[in-house]
């Protein structure tokens, strides 16, 4: 058939993929100027934009060996896990010396940081049952001359359209995101906009929409975990989290060149492929643009009022474990026909 021509053929297959209990729809692909890529982002979906060239000289030039070369003999943050699940957490929310309201919470992860060498070294060792290693460090700051330089050389002109076409506030953060194959940040949503470009090897992202609160059990906003699921989505608890089952999500499997558009408050849960190699990725956060008050609100913005509820009851009871039943009366057999 000559219209299989154009069709990428996918280095990898399903069994690169985690195995869960749910089917995914699939996150459209779009050439960077088709016209649906911006229909997409306006309507706040999640879209694949390929041919952008935002990061080609990290697509060309970025593997193990030219980070080890050129990261320079700054420390890198390094998270430390001893499953494949990274779950992310704030220490500001742990209770402690400084933090007397704190919750009591034990780290999923260790944070340690490294000296690059020391990095890819230990990762080029690592042999299984050892704990895996995920490097997580901003490009802000002090990395070497040839890696500023291929930042420079990033495509801003397209990014900053982007930018300014759907009024997106400031770039907050560019993080560099180096990862062992078969890691897994667990589902969680941000309050920001994202392009996650992907540099090396193979990433899966699993989104769900924020109308999909329902199903998808966040941690209370005053937890460590805050924005994360609470459902594992290993061996997901049925009884605790019956709902779950129904969430309905889309999958994108992004490689070297490849932009995954994750709208704000969007749930999503990311893999490096296994048996494919460590990747590398760049992400590109913005503050959400001036928020627009038009009826019906949108499914993100009720999102924000809930959380801002939670902080409300919890800033007036002053305790975290009189939240949950205070928020229980005001609906319980009330809101019933
Ligand atoms: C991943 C993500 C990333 C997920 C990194 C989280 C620390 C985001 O860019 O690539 O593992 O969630 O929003
Ligand atoms: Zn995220």
């Amino acid at each position: 058939m000559a219209s299989t021509s154009n069709e990428e053929k996918k280095p990898w297959d399903s069994s690169n993929l985690r195995k869960y209990c749910l089917n995914f729809g699939e996150v459209p692909r779009f050439h960077f100027d088709d016209p649906r890529v911006d229909e997409c982002i306006r309507s706040n979906k999640p879209v694949i934009i390929l041919g952008t060239n935002l990061v080609k000289p990290a697509v060309e030039k970025w593997n193990l060996g030219y980070m080890e070369q050129n990261m320079g003999a700054a420390l890198n943050t390094v998270y430390f896990s001893k499953s494949h699940k990274f779950k992310y957490f704030d220490e500001n929310k742990m209770l402690g010396r400084s933090n007397p309201k704190g919750v009591q919470f034990t780290p999923p992860i260790r944070k340690e940081d490294m000296l690059i060498g020391d990095f890819i070294r230990t990762m080029r060792d690592w042999k299984q049952g050892e704990e895996r290693l995920y490097m997580q460090q901003s490009l802000t700051s002090a990395v070497g001359t040839n890696i500023v330089q291929d930042f420079v050389n990033f495509n801003w002109k397209w990014i900053s359209s982007k930018q300014k076409l759907h009024k997106w506030g400031k770039l907050t953060s560019n993080l560099l995101y180096v990862s062992q194959e078969g890691n897994v940040t667990p589902c969680h949503y941000d309050e920001q906009e994202n392009f996650f470009a992907q540099v090396l090897g193979y990433k899966r992202c699993i989104l769900f929409p924020p109308d999909q609160f329902q199903c998808m059990y966040p941690h209370p906003v005053h937890h460590p975990h805050d924005r994360q699921s609470m459902v594992d989505m290993d061996k997901p608890d049925h009884v605790r989290f019956p709902k779950f089952k129904e969430a309905k999500g889309v999958e994108a499997v992004i490689g070297p060149g490849e932009v995954l558009y994750i709208p704000i408050y969007w749930w999503h849960h990311v893999e490096s492929l296994m048996r494919m190699g460590p990747t590398i990725t760049v992400n590109f956060w913005y503050k959400a643009g001036p928020t627009v008050i038009q009826y019906p609100l949108k499914d993100h913005q009720k999102v924000s009022i809930m959380r801002n509820i939670e902080k409300m009851v919890l800033e007036v009871l002053r305790d975290p474990n009189e939240v949950g039943p205070l928020l229980r009366n005001v609906v319980l057999g009330r809101f019933e026909d």
